[in-house]
């Protein structure tokens, strides 16, 4: 059953029983930084003393030990409650990591236990809301990005269009191998993200279509279509290719091949800016088709139990290689899957850049305040799913629907109705891109391909006892 209601949509669920929503709520998780320090704490002497001792009488301390596992579980906050006051109350219960410092954690009480396993008499049901950012509702003004800025977003998302182009046609002259993902159509996902993060202090990692985010994170053109290349002035040296693209100064974390792999790293990366207290967080990019993977469930499941400031941005671009999304996922609304991880989901028009950014402020905002969350970004990608795919699975005229909504197309409109730009300056911004990705290529063919002795550089090259 589904309703929408203005930018949110609620969903209502209906089960015979569900004993977890009403009970689990009472026995709050504990944020990950204090379960780690009292792990740090016990001594392996205590541990075992407390294992032996547990064994043998403490029958209710062992029930309470029992139940620190289920005291972290996830059921939904929100139950029959609205999902507003659902979040005022989590963000109101979640003390900062470093007031928490020293404070013990109570453990449940017997008769929270005994809640925790009573079945409710009668059906539960569930009311979830999710938001939705449409194209055409934002105006740069009110997302707080000045004139400049914008026209710069213009050129960087003309930059990735522009550097791709050029990929296919350096692949198809043999100056480039291996591999090759080309992100065009989906540049407003890259560009809108960035504008909405602290770059060079949060980190963001992606999956193996990862041209147009690097371009966007401010890698160096010339570099990236030096790794192309496979030369050893590239992104990584050379070795990596079009799938491991990574800039450590711009916090740019790759560029991953296999499919869901990058999404427990960006839950590792969110923990990591967690564990230090630095304030800052970790957006992580994947396709459609990594939900459909088990790395995508566990990364967002430990993300919602340790309130990991991360924000999961899925790029449902509608296809897995040649899989049409209907038919690879048993509810293709992918921004639903947060209800079961206990986080916030939302979906945005990833043609429209200004909604992308509206949706990843709001979201960045969350994860500052330790509120990881999902937002999915309806997109298009117009090649096929690599170089060599010529996509002969869409319909006809699909790719050419899907370009009436060109991101680029509608953002030089933007552009132009509200007199950020003239023509002539947007043909300039034009004739410049163009001329910086022939430059690249050239500081690409002008490079060295890496030294034979690089081979064994940064890999585990060693002696193996077990292999001689
Ligand atoms: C674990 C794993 N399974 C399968 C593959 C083969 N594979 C490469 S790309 C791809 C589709 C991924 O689609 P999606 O996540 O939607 O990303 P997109 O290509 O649309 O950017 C698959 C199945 C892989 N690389 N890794
Ligand atoms: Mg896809």
């Amino acid at each position: 059953m589904e309703e929408r209601m203005g930018h949110a949509q609620t969903l209502s669920v209906e089960t015979g029983s569900c004993a977890a929503y009403t009970t689990m709520d009472a026995l709050r998780r504990r944020p990950a930084l204090s379960l780690l320090r009292d792990m740090a704490q016990k001594s392996a002497k205590e541990e075992a003393a407390e294992r032996k001792e547990g064994r043998d009488e403490t029958a209710p301390q062992e029930a309470q030990d029992a139940a620190e596992a289920p005291s972290t579980a996830n059921g939904h906050p929100n139950g029959e409650a609205d999902a507003e006051d659902a979040e005022a109350e989590r963000a109101s219960d979640e003390a900062p990591a470093d007031e928490d410092e020293g404070e013990e954690e109570e453990a449940p009480s017997p008769e929270e236990i005994q809640a925790a396993s009573e079945v409710p008499s009668a059906p539960v049901k569930l009311e979830l809301k999710f938001k939705t950012y449409p194209g055409d509702q934002f105006t740069h003004d009110e997302l707080h990005l000045g004139d400049k800025q914008v026209v710069k977003m213009y050129r960087n998302m003309l930059l990735q269009r522009r550097f791709e182009e050029r990929c296919r046609q350096q692949y198809q002259q043999q100056n480039i191998s291996g591999f090759l993902h080309l992100y065009i159509g989906q540049e407003a996902v890259s560009t809108g993200t960035v504008a909405a993060i602290r770059h060079g202090e949060d980190s963001v990692i992606t999956a193996y279509r990862d041209h147009g985010l690097a371009l966007a994170m401010g890698l160096d053109p010339g570099e990236c279509m030096a790794e192309l290349f496979g030369k050893e002035t590239g992104v990584t040296d050379g070795k990596g290719g079009s799938m491991h693209f990574f800039g450590r100064e711009e916090r740019f974390f790759g560029g991953h091949g296999i499919v869901g792999a990058g999404v427990p790293l960006a839950a590792g990366l969110a923990f990591a800016h967690q564990y230090r207290g630095d304030e800052e967080i970790c957006v992580g990019f994947f396709g459609d088709g990594a939900v459909q993977q088990g790395a995508f469930h566990e990364a967002l499941n430990l993300a919602g139990l340790y309130d990991l400031p991360a924000v999961f941005i899925c790029e449902n671009n509608q296809y897995g290689m040649g899989t049409h999304i209907e038919r690879a996922a048993a509810n293709p609304d992918l921004y639903q899957q947060a209800a079961a991880y206990d986080m916030p989901g939302a979906v945005a028009n990833g043609q429209d850049v200004f909604s992308v950014n509206r949706a990843v402020q709001d979201h960045v905002e969350m994860a500052r305040e330790g509120q990881p969350s999902l937002l999915e970004v309806r997109t298009y990608r117009y090649q096929g799913h690599s170089i060599s795919d010529p996509a002969n699975y869409r319909a006809e005229g699909e790719l050419e629907a899907q370009q009436k909504s060109d991101a680029i197309i509608r953002l030089k409109k933007y552009l132009l109705d509200e007199d950020l730009a003239s023509g002539d300056t947007l043909d300039e911004i034009d004739e410049e891109v163009k001329q910086e990705v022939l430059d690249a290529i050239a500081f690409a063919e002008e490079s060295d391909l890496p030294d034979e002795s690089a081979l064994y550089e940064n890999v585990y090259a060693g002696e193996y006892s077990f292999l001689s």
